[in-house]
């Protein structure tokens, strides 16, 4: 993650330059910061609101002021401004904010339940993992584990950045999503990249061999 600026005519943008205008900008939050505020932020709206002293509704929405709140008394450096431009620079679409509200766009360990979107799911998903859990997924299927869903990558990059997170040799594994949707289980795409469904059972489950290239 990088620092993220403020253009004056672009908003927040990420890196040393504004990609639009190459304007400098100004420094709104460093990278180090960024990265504990997103962290924070997506923990409290995903897994310990309570802790953190926000309320979450059944689509987990919480109110906006109820974050700033809690992001500007944890860190005596954050202002409203350094909230807004994590979320608005996400890279991941891990926010999203609507009107005086924001929720975690997927992740969720506390119960919630997300509306679908109409956005297209493609035929072929991802999943990356530790080499350990393959023989157990093959056997049982995905499960949500301590989530409340199962997260499925748009690409193999994507998969196998999701697994590095819990090894340093992760494995990719095919999900037929297009066999899931037939089947009549829902498949949803949220923020940029990350699909999320109730579980995967192994029928629609292959490994990805190491250098093999993804089906189209
Ligand atoms: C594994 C992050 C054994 C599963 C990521 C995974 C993602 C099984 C682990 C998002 C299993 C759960 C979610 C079975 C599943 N037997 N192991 N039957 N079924 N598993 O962290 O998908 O950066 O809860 O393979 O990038 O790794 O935080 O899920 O290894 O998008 O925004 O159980 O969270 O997003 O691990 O990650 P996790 P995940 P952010």
């Amino acid at each position: 993650m990088s620092d993220v600026r403020r253009c004056p005519d672009h908003g927040y943008v990420e890196g040393i330059r504004c990609p639009v205008c190459g304007t400098s900008g100004q420094v709104v939050l460093d990278a180090d910061r960024r990265r504990r505020l997103s962290k924070f932020g997506s923990g409290a709206l995903r897994h310990f609101p309570e802790d953190a002293g926000i309320e979450l509704d059944d689509s987990g929405w919480a109110d906006w002021s109820a974050v700033v709140e809690a992001v500007t008394s944890r860190y005596d450096w954050a202002e409203e401004d350094a909230l807004a431009a994590v979320v608005a620079t996400d890279p991941k679409g891990r926010f999203e904010v609507d009107d005086c509200r924001i929720r975690a766009a997927y992740g969720h360990s506390v119960a919630v339940d997300l509306e679908p979107t109409d956005a297209a799911v493609p035929d072929v998903l991802y999943h990356g993992t530790a080499p350990e859990n393959v023989e157990s997924i093959l056997a049982d299927g995905l499960r949500p584990m301590n989530r409340q869903l199962v997260h499925l990558s748009g690409s193999v990059d994507a998969a196998r950045s999701v697994g590095a997170r819990h090894t340093s040799e992760p494995v990719v594994l095919r999900v037929d999503a297009a066999g899931l949707l037939e089947s009549g289980q829902r498949v949803t795409k949220r923020g940029v990249d990350v699909y999320t469904t109730q579980t995967v059972p192994p029928r629609f489950l292959d490994r990805l061999e190491a250098g093999e290239q993804p089906r189209e």
